[in-house]
């Protein structure tokens, strides 16, 4: 039953990534596919993780000399991290080597430290990790590196000396720069505004945050923008609907909320939505999840958002490990390699030190094309 809704969930995902493309363009975007529909909580439960493992302990070590190439998200029950892992078990299966899907049953460093911990037992050949935290998994990957695993991130990154490289969905700069000038815009160019964000360790949403208040105190634009509070859903939505409610409790002013996580802006949609209020939002989110709350009249909560496309920064995480494991690329700066049917991509620099492959720029959602996307992701 499992494999017959995972077999339905991929194919539904293999179509909405063929139709979707690796390009983000909406110009480009052919009529989406009917049937792509988000996965159900029941499907990124963490007892579907646990199912996994067994097929893939035992593949590990089959004699065959299949590889196995595994996949560690940041927590279950989020349908981002589930998009992302079907374009990851997409890639690799396709490419005839065996998957293992892990969901953390919480968004901490702590879970996923013995996600990679049961990865070192299996044997397994690669391990593509998006980090709840930047630092506490070095020594778990580490571990798992000296045991001849090829580690590498994708999504939220981990420390430098922790990958051989990261997949990262786009530019940090240019993703802060699209939020902090829709903040700008949705404001009116001044006064409150807040940031929902995921866990407070997110390295993703932090260098986003990180991003977005270095433009602040640099560029004059924005000098009467007030920053009143960066609260924490830690993406689950019943705490990401009580941090919303607290901040427009809080401060009675507020005229714009970002939320830079798709769990977050969700919640806050439906929050600012269902209370008819005029605080305005915007951020990362899914246009599976989001369609109902864009618009630009006062009976909806977001006027546009921003995301790229989580099937594919999955495959991208894929075609990356498959190349770290055959040997293809190192990770070093300037590699080059072929990331099957998405071309070619070059491994640079990243701000930390350590490299980064970009998937490509950000995209705007909003009530002009959301239409064409919503059942893509
Ligand atoms: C949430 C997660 C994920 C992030 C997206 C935008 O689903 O925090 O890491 O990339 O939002």
């Amino acid at each position: 039953m499992k494999k017959k809704l995972l077999g339905l969930i991929l194919s539904t995902a293999m179509i909405a990534t063929l139709l979707a493309g690796c390009g983000q363009s909406a110009a480009d975007a052919p009529a989406p596919a009917a049937d792509a529909a988000p996965a159900t909580e029941a499907d990124n439960s963490g007892e579907e993780a646990e199912a996994e493992a067994p097929a893939a302990e035992a593949a590990a070590s089959d004699a065959s000399g299949t590889k196995t190439f595994a996949i560690v998200t940041k927590s279950a029950g989020n349908p981002y991290n589930e998009k992302e892992a079907s374009g990851f078990q997409e890639a690799i299966e396709g490419a005839g080597y065996t998957c293992v899907v892990q969901h953390p049953e919480a968004a901490t460093p702590d879970a996923q430290i013995s996600v990679i911990q049961s990865l070192i037992s299996q044997g397994v050949d690669a391990i593509c990790i998006a980090g709840n935290d930047e630092n506490a998994l070095q020594s778990a990957l580490t571990d798992a590196m000296n045991q001849g695993i090829k580690v590498s991130c994708l999504d939220s990154k981990v420390n430098k000396d922790s990958r051989a490289t990261f997949v990262n969905q786009a530019g940090t700069d240019e993703i802060g720069l699209a939020l902090m000038d829709a903040v700008y815009d949705l404001a009116g160019g001044e006064g409150d505004w807040a940031i929902l964000s995921a866990t407070s360790q997110a390295a993703n949403q932090n260098a986003w945050i990180d991003s977005m208040k270095k433009l602040m105190e640099s560029d004059s634009k924005y000098a009467n923008l007030n920053l009143v509070e960066v609260a924490y859903g830690d993406d689950e939505p019943q705490k990401s609907t009580d941090q919303t409610q607290a901040l427009l409790q809080n401060y009675p002013d507020l005229k714009v909320i970002c939320a830079p996580t798709t769990v977050g802006i969700a919640a806050a949609a439906k929050v600012l939505q269902d209370q008819q209020s005029p605080v305005k939002l915007t951020g990362l989110g899914l246009p599976s999840e989001m369609a109902e709350y864009i618009g630009d009249d006062d009976a909806h909560s977001c006027p546009y958002m921003f995301l790229w496309n989580p099937i594919d920064v999955g495959r991208l995480g894929a075609y990356t490990s498959i190349a770290l494991a055959n040997g293809d690329i190192t990770g070093a700066s300037g590699e080059k390699f072929t990331a099957g049917d998405m071309g070619e991509y070059t491994i640079v620099d990243a701000a930390d030190g350590g490299t980064e492959i970009i998937l490509g720029p950000p995209f705007r959602f909003d009530p002009s094309n959301i239409d064409e996307w919503k059942d893509v992701y």
